[in-house]
């Protein structure tokens, strides 16, 4: 099969990503060590949210990593990027500093959002990361508006707005995906298709599971991809944004994911059962598959333990630089205000 063939379609079903990717072993570490950063990190603000250090909202990304880390090992500078309230891990990936997230989970005065704004709200124009929204598929037609910027400006960007498979099922995806197909805007809609909304599985939730397919009626192509595998993930990027970038418009990639842990901190799980958890982690494992890959390449175990310290070290001086970080000042509650 030709390299650049990567879709397959079986029976009407949307077509799957066949891995064509072979990146160094160089690559495959940093590749690795992503993922790693963003697991600990989770982690982390998870232990910190159980110490009462998190206020509000706190939605973990833990066994979805592979979907934003191969994303954006493909993405180009200048490309941007509008997430949902899970978004530790995107602003990770785009480059954004585990101290100034960790800082703003705790709402500190050096958190990406001075400390106002918490898990679900924080920004980078400097890494081209949009936020950040609560509001279930808000960020959606924000992506597109992202692209519609980028084409005006003609500066070659394409925005990825990733939404949830719950999300999915919202009115505002579909006037955007009218507008995105209509206007030709560079955007790829990455669907993370965890399988799960807050307490509904996809299959008692949407009419039509195959989420890949939800733009043909707007001409938009779309893609199935295995999203615990970061080398599918990145074939299909591939794919999905060199499409938007040549002028055809926009992209769906549905990544078929998991999430580990529950939809936000407290979460009663009675949707799933713990077998299926356990099962997901031992056999999909998106860390261990690409640690078992490395080291059928030839890494070894000590190399990897290092890049293990290295981000451990990372995360530990995340959290204390965030606890040593003080309160914002009452004063800060009248600054950033929009007052229309
Ligand atoms: C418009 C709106 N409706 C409901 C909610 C409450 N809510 C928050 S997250 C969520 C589930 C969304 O699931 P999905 O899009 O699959 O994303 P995931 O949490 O799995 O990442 C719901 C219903 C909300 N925040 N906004």
């Amino acid at each position: 099969m030709a390299e650049k063939q990567i879709a397959t379609r079986k029976r009407g079903r949307p077509p799957k990503a066949v891995i064509n990717d072979k990146p160094s072993r160089e690559v495959l570490e940093q590749l690795y060590e992503q993922m790693i950063l963003i697991r600990r990190f989770e982690e982390k603000a998870g232990q910190l949210y159980g110490m009462g250090h998190v206020g509000g909202f706190c939605h973990l990304y833990i066994g979805q990593e592979a979907v934003v880390v191969g994303m954006q090992s493909i993405a180009e500078e200048g490309d941007s990027v509008v997430t949902s309230y899970r978004d530790h891990g995107h602003m990770l990936a785009c480059g954004m500093e585990s101290s100034g997230v960790m800082a703003e989970l705790t709402g500190r005065r050096d958190g990406y959002s001075r400390g106002k704004g918490g898990s679900m709200h924080m920004f980078s124009r400097e890494k081209n990361f949009y936020g950040g929204h609560g509001i279930v598929a808000a960020q959606v037609p924000i992506g597109a508006g992202l692209a519609f910027a980028h084409k005006y400006k003609g500066d070659g960007g394409v925005n990825m707005a990733y939404l949830g498979d719950g999300a999915a099922n919202q009115g505002q995806v579909y006037e955007t995906f009218n507008m995105a197909a209509l206007w030709k805007l560079p955007v790829v809609f990455v669907i993370e298709n965890n399988q799960y909304g807050m307490g509904t599985s996809v299959a008692r939730a949407a009419a039509g599971q195959d989420l890949a397919d939800r733009g043909k009626a707007y001409g938009i192509p779309g893609l199935q991809v295995d999203g615990m595998d970061v080398l599918a993930v990145r074939t299909a990027a591939r794919e999905a944004l060199d499409h938007c970038r040549s002028g055809k418009g926009p992209y769906i990639l549905e990544m078929k994911t998991y999430r580990y842990r529950g939809h936000s901190m407290s979460d009663p799980a009675k949707y799933r059962t713990r077998d299926e958890v356990d099962a997901m982690r031992k056999q999909h494992d998106p860390i261990e598959q690409l640690r078992d890959l490395l080291l059928r390449e030839g890494a070894d175990e000590a190399g990897l333990k290092q890049i293990d310290q290295k981000v451990k070290s990372i995360v530990s001086e995340a959290a204390d630089f965030a606890l040593a970080s003080p309160e914002p000042d009452a004063e800060e509650l009248y600054t950033d205000i929009l007052i229309a």
